[in-house]
């Protein structure tokens, strides 16, 4: 887990995590955290009035993502952020005099694999005198991989909504051989093929 987090829930539909920040005073605890692309950030009202603003100290951002009060009638409020970078955010009120601002860097790359990772069939087939190999692969939707063989031919690739995802390889060499995927999420997986 990222340091500088404070308190951290997760939940228990998937790997995603809820970070918590407390408003303390004028001041945000912890004012800086890194979390996973994909995670939420709660802020925590505990007194007087503030904001939580995107923006840059001490401005609001021209296309803020958000702009939330946070009171004794708004006593959380929370944002899932789901692209990487760095999201800087401002209480409007308390930002040049006090300031009360903080920021949320969003890390890529998920988080880790979810472990559907895999290669299933990879049939080889002779059309017209040419071998075709099919890798058929499984993994998270939208995450991206690259499939080596045997011969050092390389292909790359998105798995799709249903979680699949497919590299064809033409013309490839007669007996057998190894594709390997690579995954962005990080997990690497194999299976043998036979060629004709
Ligand atoms: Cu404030």
């Amino acid at each position: 887990m990222a340091a500088g987090c404070g308190v951290v829930l997760a939940t228990a539909a998937s790997a995603q995590t809820v970070h918590i920040v407390n408003q303390a005073g004028d001041s945000f605890a912890p004012a800086d955290i890194t979390i996973q692309q994909g995670d939420s950030v709660r802020w925590v009202w505990s007194s007087g009035l503030h904001t939580v603003t995107h923006g840059a100290p001490c401005s609001t951002d021209p296309n803020p993502l958000f702009d939330a009060p946070l009171d004794t009638n708004n006593r959380t409020f929370e944002f899932q952020f789901n692209t990487p970078g760095v999201v800087p955010y401002i209480c409007r009120f308390h930002c040049a005099f006090m300031d009360m601002f903080g920021s949320v860097t969003v890390e890529g790359g998920g988080g880790g694999c979810g472990g559907d990772e895999a290669i299933g069939k990879t049939p080889c087939k002779n059309r017209d005198g040419e071998n075709i190999l099919k890798v058929k692969l499984t993994g998270a939707p939208g995450d991206t991989f690259d499939v080596t063989i045997s011969n050092g031919d390389s292909k790359s690739g998105t798995i799709n909504s249903r979680g699949k995802g497919k590299a064809k390889f033409r013309p490839v060499p007669s007996g057998g051989g190894t594709a390997t995927a690579t995954f962005g999420c990080g997990a690497e997986v194999s299976k043998d093929y036979s060629c004709p």
